[in-house]
């Protein structure tokens, strides 16, 4: 197995200032109920980064952290989706692409119960949300119990995984699938390379693509992939968002967010007892989810999850980060703890030697270190692998993560992402995600020894 590098880092300096850095972006970036990714490149609110922006807003306000899940929980749909984008009606349509006259939820989505007052995009993200709602919780245990507010959103978190686990189980093995790239977050992996050659890409005249406006095109998706992106949600829009076996021609079982959905469900077995409702139920479906992670998605031959193409049939054989992130899943057995560090520390994904892991694999053939999900290094995939990491013992390993996350947050002006070798700024700057994740990191130190700290702990298992 390869030895995890522990290089120490220097104790991250100006902690102060980091910390009123990350809190300007944050309060620069609230909008009065929610927080925006970015003032131009995103200018609406998104699903899974709102998630992770409570989660370091929690340190800053938790009313305000709790205000921004509920209002994203307040546009979720009746069959139980969390939209992956809630368009703020004041944003003129032409600033972002696909706006809301493309999704048009409220007509093409009402069959499937979305929301009439409010518009938003018809697919969804990874479910990070009952995680950073216990989280939040956690912040301030009083506050949220006088306020009710695990009460509040234990129905609509319970719904969402309802409709993860029930309409979005395409493939038939107890794992939820992914029917566009958008969904998993990470939009232009290679991952979706090989399904994506099955979808006609939309001609480029029958659109204007917003965000070259503000980003590098050398960093953003070509032409072709977007092509590809609007046609497919383009289809699922025609066919009013139904989620049918069979219908979709991009379906995808993957690694990352089914992880984030296990460990979220952890997260609502405590929600549950909170609440006064029953948490059996939901342990009992992460172990469901945790055992068909293991066995339709575990590649020994890779040493990490793949992804598992619904449609073509298959584990996909690029290795993406998304393969390492079950790391934060508690109780994986022993000898899959053990091959995913040596990934993660391997050839593959340098952890250890460069600052922070790529999205995907420096050895793979389409490795390109600046153009996003291909290669640069990402904030919260990172803080999710720093969590893993002292989950299963590896603490000065974490600790390594923790302060090289905080210097490239800091010193790259809390770039989207970056390259994954010199931790140069690419993307958007004062992105949400980066300012409230180094907030995160900055609330909880790590102890001197390097063991694990007690004040991260708390939600280490869930
Ligand atoms: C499409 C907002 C989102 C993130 C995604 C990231 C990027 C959008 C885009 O920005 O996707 O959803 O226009 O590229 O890939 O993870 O949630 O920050």
């Amino acid at each position: 197995m390869t030895t995890l590098l522990t290089t120490p880092v220097p104790a991250a300096t100006g902690d102060l200032t980091l910390r009123r850095g990350a809190a300007r972006v944050l309060l620069t970036n609230w909008t009065g109920a929610s927080t925006i990714p970015s003032r131009g490149l995103y200018p609406h609110q998104w699903s899974w980064d709102s998630a992770f922006i409570a989660i370091g807003l929690r340190h800053l306000s938790v009313r305000r952290a709790q205000r921004e899940l509920e209002s994203l929980l307040g546009a979720q749909w009746a069959d139980g989706r969390v939209p992956h984008i809630v368009f703020n009606p004041a944003v003129p349509l032409d600033a972002y692409f696909p706006s809301p006259d493309f999704w048009r939820s409220s007509r093409a989505g009402a069959a499937a119960g979305s929301p009439a007052g409010t518009e938003t995009s018809g697919i969804v993200q990874p479910p990070v949300h009952a995680l950073a709602a216990w989280l939040v919780h956690l912040a301030d245990p009083d506050t949220s119990r006088r306020r009710g507010f695990l009460k509040r959103v234990y129905g609509a978190l319970t719904a969402w995984h309802d409709y993860l686990t029930g309409p979005r189980d395409l493939g038939g093995g107890r794992l939820a699938s992914v029917v566009h790239p958008w969904e998993a977050g990470m939009d232009n992996s290679p991952c979706w390379d090989k399904p994506l050659e099955r979808v006609e890409p939309m001609t480029p005249g029958s659109y204007r693509r917003a965000d070259l406006d503000h980003g590098q095109p050398a960093e953003r998706p070509t032409d072709l992939d977007y092509g590809r992106y609007v046609r497919l949600a383009a289809d699922y829009r025609d066919a009013g968002y139904t989620d049918a076996r069979g219908s979709h021609a991009f379906a995808i079982e993957d690694p990352c967010v089914n992880a984030l959905l296990i460990v979220s469900e952890h997260a609502l077995a405590r929600i549950a007892a909170e609440a006064g409702a029953d948490p059996a139920r939901h342990e009992a479906r992460a172990e469901r989810l945790k055992a068909a992670l293991v066995e339709r998605l575990w590649s020994p031959t890779a040493g990490m999850f793949l992804c598992h193409d619904v449609v073509g049939g298959g584990l996909i054989a690029e290795r993406s980060v998304a393969g390492l992130v079950p790391l934060v899943v508690p109780g994986l057995p022993p000898h899959i703890v053990r091959a995913l560090i040596a990934t993660a520390t391997g050839d593959g994904f340098r952890l250890g030697e460069v600052p922070m892991a790529p999205s995907y694999d420096f050895s793979g053939a389409a490795f390109d270190a600046s153009r996003y999900w291909r290669g640069p290094a990402w904030f919260n995939t990172n803080w999710l692998l720093e969590r893993g990491l002292r989950q299963y013992g590896y603490g000065s390993a974490a600790d390594a993560l923790r302060g090289a996350m905080l210097t490239a947050a800091g010193a790259s002006g809390f770039s989207e992402y970056v390259d994954p070798v010199t931790a140069q700024a690419r993307g958007t700057r004062n992105f949400g995600w980066t300012a409230a994740l180094a907030l995160d990191l900055l609330a909880t130190a790590p102890v001197a020894n390097g063991e694990t700290d007690p004040g991260r702990t708390e939600g280490a298992d869930t």
